[in-house]
């Protein structure tokens, strides 16, 4: 295969041979190969074609004549591109994945003798997938909805798959309600609309006719089901594992991943412009930040509970609707995923990876929850039709162990397998089924008794007390939120039946959110609503998740200047954020060369038309007389810094920048420098007599700092400016 392995492929995986993570790219490297100019155009079965222009036809220089179907060159290619599409998965067809590792840092043998969470010098590849749920594979990344989180392990035992979401729960019980709550959620039947949106009738009308799915419906209206990245998000198994230990105890688990960089959201106006202006921006925002090695990571977690104590809770913990409180059962971080590479190919590698929920590993078992037995039936089924019966022989689905069994043909198979026998038992005992001790498989011996019947324990029954528990460790803006959109989402639904039953559905959770919706959105105002238990659980709030250490790297920061800006200042917040591995975006009034006032120049990455301040984290404006006084002129430049204030960005300006700042947000209660003392007021960092040694200090990111830049990037570091929003000042905007 030399020379058909791409470069990069064979570097990495030499970098990282003896590793395990190499293992899964020298396995891929088998089937890869790069497009170079040294190879010729063939066709697909390896004959050279002079060329790729013309259909062979009965033509001369005077007349061109028909074309022949003889022609095997032409008909090659038409024929491969008319069936380049293959079905787009039923759920979550869009998404975007990466590459990755996984190690345990503190071994779980209590819980498992799996290897992959016991050995701690074990390094798992994995293959990651995140997506949405419920648009085409051509839709935005930025619409309210669930976020899938799908791993697959590539361990020495065979594949892990934990086909998660970024939220804990799920809007059924049983799995055989699944086609009902998606055929609701997906455009409606009649004229399949709308796109990648729960904001109308067919799904609230499910809504409220299934109150199972009120827990999860407050979760998918709030922050979380609209992320401001991939790399921002938690993630949960949802459904209810087992691990066994040596000893042969089981425990009940329930799996979470938890992002180093904390657990953040777009705002609202932020995610709809999104949609329209940068349908990739979660794609892109992964890819950008693998590419500029800053590589994403999460915690992994573990909640367990022992065989013993399965009816303890007040709620049954095999259904799917509810969380195990942490403060019933903790969550023990005991490993660590990193992403560090991206895909080389989208088709082969992201559309082509196919999880199942039935892929575990000796040591980890299944539980009795409905959902998960459902879904281990669905996973396996809809990859035959997505990908055909041997999709576990695709590069990216393959094992890195050794696989070897008697399955044997369909369409597409591609293992050529030698030998006279293709059952067992054989006279020659070849590939005989393996002993415990040689690592099999075995099913946990569960006693199980019962009468066959078509139902779920009672406490399956309570649909209400953790939807309350869920409102009630809301903080305040995460209310707000709540209570915005399901003000977009039911005034989107025409019927009056189905916004009018919803809001009087709130009363059950809460009836002051009752009230207040059903006044936004003109349905009855609620009088009575249910008691409320008042139980709280912090770690339910995303705000609990700022992440590890405050840090600004990854974060995108537009630089906006016109001719005659300050290049001092300009060169010391480039530097600055460079080197916290941040992503300076240089924004220009246009994009060919800015000068500055010192004559040197600048190309600017972008121009304000092209890059809109809904794609940055923060801004920055250095000062300089004439280019503030050109981007005072400009309409875009003051709604840019207007917007950016909206949505409760950090923004920093210097010199006579301050003043446009000032002059662009237009609110008396946000106050700016005046002097060379560095301001900051309601997230806006000012610094007006510039002194250039205030910009080259060391910035280390951190509360209380001093500095211009220090204080700057800290603001950034906190992800918004919530006092904005809590003080009303960016309604006023
Ligand atoms: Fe599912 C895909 C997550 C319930 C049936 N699901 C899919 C993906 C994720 C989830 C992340 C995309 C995987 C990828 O990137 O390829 N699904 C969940 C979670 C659930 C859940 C967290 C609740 C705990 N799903 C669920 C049920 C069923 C399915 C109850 C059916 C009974 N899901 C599917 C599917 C999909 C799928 C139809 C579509 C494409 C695929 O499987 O590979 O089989």
């Amino acid at each position: 295969m030399a020379g058909l392995v791409p470069e990069s492929v064979q570097k990495v995986a030499n970098v990282a041979l003896g590793s395990r993570e190499g293992d899964k790219l020298k396995d891929l490297a088998q089937n890869t190969k790069d497009t170079t100019n040294k190879d010729r155009l063939t066709t697909d079965y390896g004959v050279k074609q002079g060329t790729a222009d013309d259909w062979l036809r009965v033509a001369s220089h005077e007349k061109t004549g028909p074309m022949l179907l003889e022609d095997p060159f032409a008909r090659e290619r038409i024929m491969r591109f008319d069936h380049e599409r293959i079905p787009e998965r039923v759920v979550h067809a869009r998404g975007s994945g990466a590459f990755g590792k996984f190690r345990v840092y503190e071994s779980a043998a209590d819980l498992t003798f799996a290897p992959v969470l016991t050995d701690t010098s074990r390094e798992t590849p994995v293959f990651v997938r995140f997506s949405t749920v419920l648009g085409s594979r051509g839709s935005a990344d930025t619409v309210r909805d669930v976020r899938g989180f799908a791993v697959k392990f590539y361990t020495e035992e065979g594949n892990w798959d934990i086909v998660g979401n970024d939220i804990p729960v799920f809007f059924i019980q049983d799995a055989i309600k699944f086609p009902d709550v998606i055929h609701a959620a997906k455009p409606e039947p009649h004229n399949e609309v709308p796109q990648a949106q729960s904001a109308h009738n067919n799904f609230w009308d499910f809504q409220f006719n299934h109150t199972e799915s009120t827990h999860m419906f407050m979760w998918a209206m709030s922050d979380r089901a609209i992320p401001r990245s991939f790399r921002m998000m938690q993630g949960f198994g949802v459904n209810t594992f087992t691990l066994i230990n040596a000893k042969g105890e089981r425990h009940f688990v329930k799996f979470t991943w938890t992002p180093e960089l904390g657990v953040h959201s777009l705002v609202w106006d932020e995610a709809l412009k999104l949609a329209g202006q940068d349908p990739d921006f979660h794609r892109k925002d992964l890819w950008e930040a693998i590419a500029n090695g800053v590589f994403p990571k999460w915690k992994f977690g573990i909640q367990a509970i022992p065989e013993a104590d399965e009816h303890k809770f007040d709620f049954d913990i095999l259904d799917a609707t509810k969380v195990w409180p942490e403060d019933l059962v903790p969550t023990r971080y005991i490993g660590e995923m990193e992403l560090n590479r991206n895909p080389d190919e989208f088709f082969t590698q992201v559309e082509q990876i196919a999880f199942c929920t039935s892929h575990v590993v000796p040591g980890i078992g299944f539980s009795d929850d409905p959902l998960l037995q459902g879904r281990n039936f669905s996973y396996f089924d809809t990859q035959i039709s997505r990908l055909g019966i041997n999709f576990q022989e695709l590069p990216i689905n393959r094992p890195t162990c050794p696989v070897m069994n008697f399955n044997r043909d369909g369409a597409l198979r591609h293992t050529i397998t030698r030998g006279t026998v293709n059952y067992w038992p054989n006279r020659y005992e070849a590939c005989p089924p393996a002993a415990k001790e040689e690592g099999a498989y075995v099913e946990y011996a569960q006693k199980v008794m019962g009468i066959k019947a078509r139902m779920r324990s009672d406490k399956f029954k309570d649909h209400f007390s953790q939807a309350q528990l869920f409102w009630n460790s809301m903080s305040t803006i995460e209310k707000r939120h709540i209570i915005n959109a399901f003000g977009f989402e039911l005034d989107h639904c025409e019927d009056p039946v189905v916004f009018g039953r919803m809001v009087q559905r709130l009363a059950d959770i809460d009836l002051n959110l009752a009230q207040t919706v059903a006044e936004l959105v003109g349905g009855e105002v609620p009088k009575q609503g249910r008691p409320n238990h008042g139980r709280h659980a912090p770690a339910l709030s995303q705000t609990e998740f700022p992440g590890s250490t405050p840090t600004i790297a990854s974060r995108r920061v537009a630089i906006l200047i016109a001719d005659g800006y300050d290049q001092v200042a300009y060169n010391a917040a480039y530097a600055a954020l460079s080197s916290a591995l941040a992503v300076p975006l240089v924004v220009g009034t246009k994009r060919s060369k800015v000068t500055a006032a010192n004559g040197k120049s600048t190309q600017p990455h972008h121009h304000l038309e092209g890059l809109r301040s809904t794609m940055v984290d923060a801004v920055f404006i250095p000062g300089g007389a004439k280019s503030v006084e050109a981007l005072t002129r400009n309409g875009r430049a003051l709604h840019w810094i207007r917007e950016a204030f909206g949505h409760l960005k950090t923004i920093g300006a210097t010199g006579e920048a301050v003043d446009l700042v000032h002059r662009a947000i237009g609110l008396p209660s946000v106050s700016v420098s005046s002097s060379g003392d560095v301001h900051e007021s309601y997230g806006v960092v000012t610094l007006k007599e510039l002194r250039p040694e205030r910009l080259t200090e060391v910035v280390t990111i951190a509360k209380g700092a001093t500095g211009f830049m220090e204080k700057f990037f800290y603001g950034i570091s906190q992800h918004r400016c919530w006092d904005r929003e809590l003080d009303g000042l960016n309604k006023q905007v």
